[in-house]
This record gives structure tokens, sequence and C-alpha cells, in this order.
């Protein structure tokens, strides 16, 4: 009897004990009672609780609920201030646990910015207008002209972005959300018949880091799903030799054969040097130290037609490039979150962004004008 009664006690125990092991132990949920976050600063919280299924709710001032989230992560940004309720709801085997916290949303201590207020990365190909927008100078370090890309842009001049491939990463001084229709305005120096379209790319700095190391996710324009599109296509430019012999060409052509270039498909090519603007000879970028350079990105397909003067006219595309119609037209130069796909081209759900890229999308030389290059004069975000 007294074995069995010790036998019953540790079945019993094993029991409780089990329970406890499968039932949620709050304290590894890991969320707090209450959190304070400015407006359009995002708070992202994840748990690490055991559990199948995971619903992140907030529930507004004025009693409005809604989805967050059902991961394990949620990204909580508002844009009015208040107090908002976040209920987490974990599903494990069968039971359910619930943890509430506050959210109180602060104005801002220095009142937002809508245009942009830093480069985070400046990385064009070479090009025409490289070493010239911005202006490298002796020792300058890839830094250093990170810097000055940065004050041209607050200074409302232009940077040129080279060739294919080539590109710049700028954030704002808070996220920008994803409203109903267009989010967000990038200037260039586009006209009629000068066109060089740049794709965008948005990214959310998941792992709040200020770093662009977070997944990009293309704007999918007018040309994303054409099949003369080529996605994943990657170029590798190679630095010219120093004192090679030029080969000369048609209208103020200096070097036909002046950039090499390979991609991924087998092909080659040059870019070509003129001497029509006025901009420095050197296409490479003088900070780098590289001989050779690889990009790549989605590839338009060419857009120039010749006048019958002999005159390169670069048509505009339909919609959702960078450096693809004057900045005037204002809804043209307007971009929406809700056009972003992942690498695979699936549409992608993005309530707020942190980071936009705009990259060159031709690989095209145009006699006299030169090498296709998007230029980029600044971002604005326009629900601010
Ligand atoms: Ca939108
Ligand atoms: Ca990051
Ligand atoms: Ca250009
Ligand atoms: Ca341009």
């Amino acid at each position: 009897m007294k074995n069995l009664g010790i036998k019953y006690i540790s079945i019993l125990l094993a029991i409780i004990y089990t329970s406890c092991n499968n039932g949620i132990d709050t304290t590894s949920i890991g969320i707090e009672d209450t959190y304070t976050v400015p407006r359009l600063q995002k708070l992202i919280l994840s748990t690490g609780a055991a559990g199948e299924s995971f619903k992140w709710e907030i529930i507004s001032k004025n009693g409005e609920t809604s989805i967050l989230s059902e991961g394990r992560e949620c990204i909580f940004i508002a844009e009015e201030v208040g107090t908002y309720s976040l209920v987490l709801t974990i599903n494990d085997n069968g039971e359910e646990v619930i943890q509430t916290s506050a959210i109180i949303v602060l104005t801002e201590e220095i009142e937002y910015k809508s245009s942009m207020t830093k480069v985070i990365e400046f990385n064009p190909a070479p090009g025409q207008f490289i070493n010239d927008l911005p202006e490298y100078e002796e020792g300058d370090t890839k830094e250093r002209i990170r810097q000055k890309t940065e004050q041209y842009l607050l200074n409302g001049s232009m940077v040129s972005l080279g060739s294919f491939g080539g590109y710049i990463v700028v954030g704002f001084d808070h996220s920008i959300l994803n409203k109903e229709g267009k989010d967000f305005f990038l200037g260039s120096n586009a006209f009629t018949g000068s066109a060089e379209p740049g794709t965008v790319s948005v990214s959310i700095d998941r792992n709040n880091n200020s770093i662009a190391d977070d997944e990009w996710y293309e704007l999918a324009g007018s040309e994303y799903n054409k099949s003369e599109t080529i996605k994943n296509y990657q170029v590798t430019y190679y630095r010219p030799e120093e004192g090679k012999t030029p080969i000369p060409g048609k209208n103020g052509v200096v070097d036909v054969e002046y950039i090499k270039w390979e991609d991924n498909m087998g092909g080659t090519g040059f870019i070509e040097q003129n001497s029509f603007s006025n901009h420095s000879l050197d296409y490479w970028p003088k900070w780098s130290s590289n001989n050779s350079l690889t990009f790549s990105g989605t590839l338009l397909a060419s857009n120039y037609t010749i006048k019958s003067n002999g005159q390169y006219f670069l048509d505009k595309y339909e919609w959702g490039y960078a450096d693809n119609y004057a900045n005037k037209d204002t809804e043209n130069n307007s971009f929406d979150i809700s056009w972003a796909v992942n690498g695979n081209g699936e549409k992608v759900e993005l309530r707020c962004i942190d980071f936009i890229k705009v990259s060159t999308a031709l690989l095209q030389n145009c006699g006299q004008i030169g090498e296709t290059s998007t230029e980029f004069l600044g971002a604005k975000d326009l629900n601010l």
C-alpha cells in the first residue's frame, strides 16, 4: 500500500509538472505592460513563447480594433498620439493565453521633416557624372562621398547614379506610413525625351539598427511583369586601363570601348566615353580602389530612339519609376508602398517603410548624351 501511495503521488506530480510545462509560462512571453514611443516611430515586438498561433491586436483610443500580425513578431506604429491597447493572444495546445500592454504614443520632440534627412548609402555605377555629382576631391573616401551626397541633396542639388545598377539609399527622421494611395515623392532631372528610369525599392528597418541591411521590396512599376524586363540581372564593370588607346566614335564619343562590362547572361559590352557635357572624363568612382564593380537589379528594355536630326529621344515608361517624368508632374513622381513585391514577385503588405532605394534600370549608350544614368533629387513623405 505504502509503495502504491508513493507511486500515485509521483504520477500526480508528473501530471502537474507536465501540465505546467505544456501551459504557457507568461514570463517567457517577453512583452512589457507599458511602452512609450513617439508617433511615426516603430515599436517592434516579438515573443519567444511556445504556441501554434499568435494574434496581435490593437485597440485605438476610439475603440477600433485591428489585427497587426498573426506571427511571432509585430510592428506597431501610430500617427496619432494617445494610448493604445495591444492584445496578444497565444494559442498553445488548445490553451489560450492573453497578454495586454498599453502603448503610449507621444508627439516627437523635434518636429519631423517631410523631406529625407539622410543618405544611408551612395553606391553609383561608373558613368559620365560620377566624380562630378557629387564632386570628388583628392583624398575623398567612400564615407566622405556619402556625406557630400547627403549635403547635395539636403541643399537641393542632384546626384547621378551612373550606369545600370548604381544606387542610392535614403532615410527620414521617421517612418513613412503606407496610407491609401501614393506615399512618397522622388525628384529627378527628367524631361520629355530624357527619361532615365530607375527602379524604386523600399524596406523596413526590421532589426532597428538604422542600417539598410533588411529585406528589399521592389515597387512593381508598369514594366515589372513584361517579358522584356529581366529580373536578377547582374553586371560587372571593369576599370579601364590607365592610358588605354581610345577608339573614337561619332558625335563627340571619345572612346566606344571605354569601360568593359559583362553580365550574368553571357553578354558583354562597353560604356562609351563622351565629351559632350561639361563633366570629368573619369567615369570610374575615384574613391573606389576596386578594379571591378558588380551591380544587380531589374533591367528594363532600352527606351531610346534616334530622331531624323540625329538626336536621341529617351521615352518614359508608363508609371512606377524615378527620373521618368519632369518634377512638376507630382502624380507620376509619386509612389505607393502598396506596389511592393518580394523577391519572388509576390505582393507584400507593408504598414510603413524606413528606407527608399533608387537604382538605374537601363544599360545603354546614347551617343553624344552618353550612357543612361538615373539622377536623384531628393525624396519627400506625402503622408506627414
Ligand atoms: Ca499607399
Ligand atoms: Ca536594419
Ligand atoms: Ca543621367
Ligand atoms: Ca536623368
